[in-house]
């Protein structure tokens, strides 16, 4: 039976024709990454046969050089980004500095974190790609509230994008019969309160006082949460996203600003999240209007259902101000 479907394309023209004086420029940039999303994710998928996961350097079973999967990830964005001529500069995970694109009149800016949940990489589990989009500015280190667009690719047991601009957040699925995504989930909006939460515990001595409590709050209450713990922050999000829930990756005594960069994962998260409906909060400030210090700056992160993410907020405030 035929069933009418939009692809990811078909969907970012439709909604660039409802913007006057669009160049088109901004659907070429997702274009490009959407490219970009789909050659990783048959890497991806073939990971464990052509032994792509091996040190960089050696020879696989084919006699060709292997490359680590994140290394190629990293390589395969920046160069899609530099040959698409609408880029001014860029910024990864995995780079020291920001490459500015020599003779390119482009107007964008793009971070990216090009494999994230690094640790499931060898072990078959889900990882991702996230990305966050500027227009130029003479201010490289912009506050994530001036991002124009961000998103995710989730490389799972199906491929997933998730991307916000125009202030919505839609869901694509990859079909690979036809090898497009297509729209699967339309305007999503996170549910005011969802059964999980999500966290790494093991830390759970070097948490501060308030987090513990909150931790046993949530636990010991009437209706207990459950965890759920993908360790790749795409992966989580992806589930809150869907099913509501809180995720946190706080600070501790050994990572006193916790673990993930405010560029490259915390600002479009918090960006695709709040755009969802949902909110995040970082020591006492919404992450979002923070000026980034540095390129690689990280910083505490709680983000998710909103009423799940206040009722957080109150363990904070209550330990560092006493109300
Ligand atoms: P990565 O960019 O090196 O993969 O690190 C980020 C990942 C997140 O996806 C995830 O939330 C977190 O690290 C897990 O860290 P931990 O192993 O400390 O729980
Ligand atoms: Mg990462």
């Amino acid at each position: 039976m035929y069933r009418q479907i939009t692809t990811l394309s078909e969907f970012v023209l439709s909604e660039e024709k409802k913007i006057k004086n669009a160049t088109g420029n901004f659907s070429l940039l997702i274009n490009s990454l959407d490219n970009a999303g789909r050659i990783i994710a048959s890497h991806v998928k073939r990971a464990g046969l052509v032994d792509i996961l091996g040190p960089v350097g050696k020879k696989n079973i084919f006699a060709d050089e292997v490359q680590k999967l994140d290394e190629f990830a990293d390589l395969l964005i920046a160069e899609t980004l530099r040959s698409s001529g609408l880029v001014h500069g860029f910024a990864s995970e995995e780079r020291e500095s920001f490459e500015k694109i020599k003779n390119s009149h482009g107007d964008y800016v793009v971070f990216f974190d090009p494999l994230d949940g690094s640790s499931n990489i060898d072990v078959n589990m889900s990882i991702g790609t996230i990305f966050s989009i500027y227009k130029k500015s003479n201010n490289l280190l912009q506050k994530g509230i001036s991002q124009v667009a961000a998103g995710f690719f989730l490389y799972g047991p199906s491929v997933i994008f998730i991307y916000c601009a125009g202030g919505k957040v839609n869901g694509f699925t990859l079909d690979p019969e036809i090898g497009s995504f297509v729209l699967t989930n339309p305007n999503i909006k996170i549910p005011l309160v969802g059964p999980t939460y999500t966290i790494n515990e093991s830390y759970y001595s070097r948490y501060p006082e308030y987090i513990r409590k909150y931790l046993s709050h949530i636990k010991e209450r009437s209706a207990p949460l459950t965890q759920r713990y993908a360790a790749a922050m795409v992966a989580d999000v992806y589930r809150i996203l869907l099913k509501g829930g809180i995720f946190l990756y706080p600070e501790d005594r050994i990572q006193k600003e916790g673990k993930l960069r405010l560029l490259y994962e915390v600002n479009p998260m918090a960006y695709i999240i709040n755009h969802a409906g949902g909110s995040s909060f970082s020591q006492g400030s919404n992450p979002l209007e923070m000026t980034p210090t540095s390129l690689h700056m990280r910083l505490p992160i709680v983000l998710g259902s909103k009423s799940q993410v206040a009722e957080f907020e109150k363990f904070y405030h209550n330990e560092n101000y006493g109300h």
